[in-house]
């Protein structure tokens, strides 16, 4: 080949490599997900993806350990350090088992953030909330309160023990319950780590324990489900009430049958579209993230960071006969 022939060759190769399409320098931005298979994140991600698509040259990697753990979630952590992703966004199975992966991954330039579930301050830039803690505590307790005039006992069938955002939620439930619902007597918190089989089991130990039992209130869209086709199988439609935060696609046949009233939840699309157009904010150095900083999440709107650099989104939506299913067919 002649010197002008390999000239005009290379040359040809550099223009190709820059009219390389942008998906060749994608940025890469992990969801990691406290576990797969649950619905709630996968609707998560089809939102992170939307923003992916919105945003261009992003790859998002959705990944989640099989089980609902924080050791599953280290694991995934440390292989995508290895794999140089540009962002972690993380919702955690506990607030503090993450921070010393995620602080490596923060030390080798990986932009990280919560979302969901959170981790504690030092092992992310900022945590993004779906909505008000003390609001949902407070929510979580109304449904079941709004069906309970005389008062009863009610208990709480939660996700892992470990949780960061069903804790905080339990937590603020508490602190309101003796003031604004004094008729409603919390008698358990048990565990159900957001897996089907052990919620079924806490779910029917909680009937078996407490005869008087008038409601089951579980803040955790795989709890709720199986809380409420236990309540069916057992035929205690009518005895006790199921409610907490479903996922209308999941729960919308235990409204039409009557194991639950009502309730509640975020848009768990936008919520997965937040937490992507956040990072990619934060990792293209857009915005910094700082108390008092607004962050802009796009179609979903903007936030500001608190002194604790977490922001929330917005109000959870109530669900009941009345709007289940058109809700049933978004998520
Ligand atoms: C489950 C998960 C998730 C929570 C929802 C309500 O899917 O525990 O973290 O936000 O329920």
């Amino acid at each position: 080949m002649s010197i002008v022939r390999k000239f005009l060759a290379a040359a040809a190769v550099a223009a190709a490599m820059f009219a390389m399409p942008a998906s060749a320098q994608d940025m890469k931005i992990a969801l990691v997900v406290k576990a797969l298979g649950n619905g709630f994140f996968d609707a998560a991600n089809k939102g992170a993806q939307e923003a992916a698509k919105e945003l261009g040259g992003i790859e998002v990697i959705y990944t989640g350990p099989t089980a609902a753990t924080a050791e599953g979630q280290v694991e995934i952590i440390n292989s995508l350090i290895a794999q140089n992703v540009n962002a972690i966004a993380v919702s955690a199975n506990d607030p503090d088992a993450l921070v010393p992966v995620l602080k490596k991954a923060m030390e080798r330039g990986i932009t990280v953030i919560s979302w969901d579930s959170g981790v504690a301050a030092e092992g992310r830039q900022m945590h993004l909330n779906p909505s008000d803690t003390d609001l949902i505590g407070e929510t979580i307790i109304k449904l079941a309160a709004d069906y309970l005039p005389e008062g009863g006992d009610v208990a709480i069938l939660s996700a892992s023990s470990t949780a960061t955002n069903q804790n905080a939620w339990i937590e603020a439930a508490k602190k309101i319950l003796p003031e604004k619902f004094p008729k409603i007597n919390l008698v358990a918190t048990v565990y159900g780590d957001d897996d089907s089989v052990k919620s079924t089991n806490e779910a029917k130990g909680l009937i078996a324990s407490y005869p008087n039992l008038k409601a089951i209130i579980a803040p955790t869209t795989v709890g709720v489900v199986a809380a409420a086709q236990v309540v069916t199988d057992m035929g205690l439609i009518g005895k006790v009430n199921v409610t907490g935060l479903a996922l209308p696609s999941e729960f919308k046949q235990f409204i039409d049958n009557g194991s639950s009233q009502a309730v509640a939840l975020w848009n768990p699309i936008d919520l997965g579209y937040s937490a992507v157009y956040i990072a990619h904010q934060l990792a293209t150095k857009k915005v910094e993230a700082k108390p008092g900083a607004k962050i802009s999440i796009g179609k979903v709107g903007e936030i500001t960071l608190d002194d604790t650099n977490s922001a929330a989104m917005a109000a959870p939506f109530q669900f009941d006969k009345s709007n289940i299913e058109e809700f049933s067919k978004i998520y």
